[in-house]
């Protein structure tokens, strides 16, 4: 480990929120220091021609304790990067380590040799190696960057990259701040999860407080426990905004009645996390770095790897806590807005975990978002799953009675009972879908299958029209999915000519995860698109857990009823029993990386290539 351009000294000073610029040139090291909106005037020198990284090791504090993680430019995290659209970026970045390792850039158009994923396109940084990047910067927006070795984003692999619109920002903001919500365990990540394919509840201590509701058949029947909300939890976790826990409470300052922009970047390895400033409305004008229709709201939740940025404006002279609870509601992260430092505002007062229902089997008639709480303890609950008819992929798994579970999953069984179809003929994605009487599937579905697995959820309908689970009954204005219309119409407004169906399925009792039943190492084919085509990919969440799912090198336009104006996204989130579709330009001829953004999910195999080549002809 050789140069290491954050003295832990610079680090603590940021880290204590004074906000100084630690002399790399061009980035701002900091992510609570006050960022001028970018003007021609103020260029200058912002914008580097290179810019270089060092991929090491560090030791730093997390709250009171020790911890080594492995950094980009020795902090958590890594340095802002901001570039400009039209320039060309080149980035130099020099692994530190032992092992290999990468960058990619998360959201940006670039050549595939380019997007950082080892062993597609592109070898990985090999120990004592610099790698340098070089690509066009074709777009504007918020964006970030992590390693995708490995399970090195666990440990602090990662950081912020913005980019300056070369027209005018149509966006009105007097200061902005970068805000990166990540998860940290003191824990080795790969006992993570090898205690999560040990037993899958590990870190879900919430389900022993809940133990009688498995008095109830059916729950066991399921082998679900509605209490299955998140993979990893606060029991191992210590949720940083910058990098800070919220004892270190990461603060930004503003004048009142000035605009402030918060760029939220959700950098977490498994966190969902639900966003709310108490006492301040958050206009939502850009997701996944693309610029939307303003939308005023109390809260939104942020999947692993999307961005929102939203402009807030704080007319008292007071502080506001800037609050992400996780979505299972075993922890958050914190930080503060205060005309001056080392002012605190209250936190808000925790809420409930949430419990699975009905409708995240695919049980519900769709008719009724609003009623978790009420649903629960009954059938409603977990797993991952079911969504067919008849299929084994999952569950959630529930500590009981493991050993019968796993039969094998019969995935060709996959749809059976349904007729896809007719799924996808309208485009009225507010309308249920399904067909099969699922009453009857889904007590039949463990016997068939004749391993006591779960069901397979009953049905999949659109839910780009609900919050999310815990987010139901708030009282507040959440974002929804379908809130999210793109500034301008989408330059590309051919109908799809082809579609591609993905299931989203999983066993959560093994710890696999997967698409359509198969992990990536058993996947013989890459997922084939053809250069040109105008594509629609149809994603099936057969589990009952979110799943954040990205594709590299080409937009997803989410089809939420926006028409001309569908958002693009590079990562949606699909809830449990959804049918989602997203339309996609395929333009990008090479390999490109897919897969489910939850790492763990990742890493067992909730991954494809998707391969982008000509359509040959047969003569
Ligand atoms: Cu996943």
């Amino acid at each position: 480990m050789k140069i290491n351009p954050l003295t832990r000294r610079n680090f603590l000073r940021f880290t204590a929120g004074i906000g100084i610029a630690a002399g790399i040139e061009n980035i701002l090291p900091t992510y609570n220091r006050q960022i001028i909106a970018a003007t021609d005037s103020e260029n200058g020198n912002k914008y580097p021609n290179l810019i270089n990284l060092q991929i090491q090791e560090t030791k730093l504090k997390i709250g009171e304790r020790k911890a080594t993680a492995m950094t980009v430019n020795g902090a958590i995290p890594g340095p802002l990067i901001r570039l400009r659209e039209g320039q060309t970026a080149t980035i130099k970045v020099t692994n530190n380590l032992k092992t290999d390792t990468s960058i990619h850039w998360h959201g940006i158009i670039l050549p595939p040799e380019m997007d950082g994923v080892p062993g597609l396109s592109f070898a990985g940084i090999k120990p004592g190696e610099t790698f340098t990047y070089r690509f066009p910067v074709n777009q504007s927006g918020t964006y970030w960057y992590h390693s995708h070795s490995g399970l090195q984003e666990q440990l602090g692999h990662f950081g912020a990259m913005i980019i300056a619109p070369a027209e005018p920002e149509p966006i009105e903001y007097d200061r902005e701040y970068a805000i990166l919500l990540s998860d940290w365990t003191f824990e080795n990540p790969h006992q993570v999860l090898a205690n999560l394919k040990k037993k899958s509840t590990y870190y879900n201590y919430q389900r022993r407080t809940v133990g009688h509701l498995f008095d109830d058949m059916d729950w066991r029947r399921m082998r679900m426990d509605p209490t299955d909300i998140a993979d990893i939890t606060g029991a191992t976790y210590t949720y940083l905004m910058n990098g800070m826990a919220p004892e270190s409470n990461w603060s930004g300052i503003f004048k009142s009645g000035e605009k402030v922009r918060l760029r939220f970047i959700n950098a977490s390895a498994m966190t969902f996390f639900d966003v709310r400033i108490p006492g301040l409305k958050m206009t939502v004008v850009q997701a996944d770095g693309q610029n939307v229709q303003p939308v005023t709201v109390d809260e939104f939740r942020i999947a692993i790897a999307e961005t929102y940025d939203v402009i807030v404006q704080p007319e008292e002279e007071t502080a506001y806590t800037i609050f992400a609870e996780t979505m299972d509601r075993s922890g958050y992260a914190r930080g503060t807005l205060a005309p001056s430092l080392g002012m605190t505002a209250p936190l808000p007062e925790r809420r409930k975990r949430p419990l699975r229902t009905m409708a995240d089997m695919g049980h519900d008639h769709g008719m009724d978002h609003s009623a978790h709480s009420q649903h629960s303890p009954n059938m409603d609950g977990m797993d991952h799953s079911h969504h067919n008819s008849g299929m084994d992929h999952s569950h959630h798994n529930s500590g009981m009675n493991h050993s019968q579970h796993n039969s094998g999953m019969n995935h060709s069984q996959h749809n059976s009972g349904m007729n896809h179809s007719q799924h996808n003929s309208g485009m009225d994605h507010l309308t249920e879908t399904q067909t099969i009487p699922h009453q009857e599937a889904v007590m039949h579905g463990p016997d068939h299958h004749g391993s006591g697995s779960a069901g397979v959820a009953m049905m999949s309908k659109s839910r780009l029209h609900e919050p999310g689970i815990g987010l139901e009954n708030t009282g507040t204005r959440v974002l929804l999915y379908t809130d999210l219309r793109s500034l301008k119409p989408r330059e590309d407004q051919r109908k799809a000519e082809r579609e591609i169906e993905l299931h989203l399925t999983g066993n959560m009792e093994r710890y696999m995860w997967s698409f359509d039943g198969k992990k990536y190492s058993e996947a013989k084919e890459p997922i084939q698109f053809y250069n040109g085509e105008r594509l629609r990919l149809t994603f099936v969440n057969d589990t009952m857990m979110e799943h954040p799912i990205h594709l590299h090198g080409m937009w997803m336009e989410l089809d939420n009823g926006a028409g001309a104006y569908k958002p693009r996204k590079h990562t949606v989130l699909v809830k449990p029993a959804e049918r989602m579709s997203v339309d996609v330009t395929v333009d990008a001829p090479g390999n490109w990386a897919f897969h489910c953004h939850l790492l763990y999910h990742m890493k067992v195999g909730m991954f494809r290539v998707v391969s982008v080549t000509d359509k040959v002809e047969k003569a």
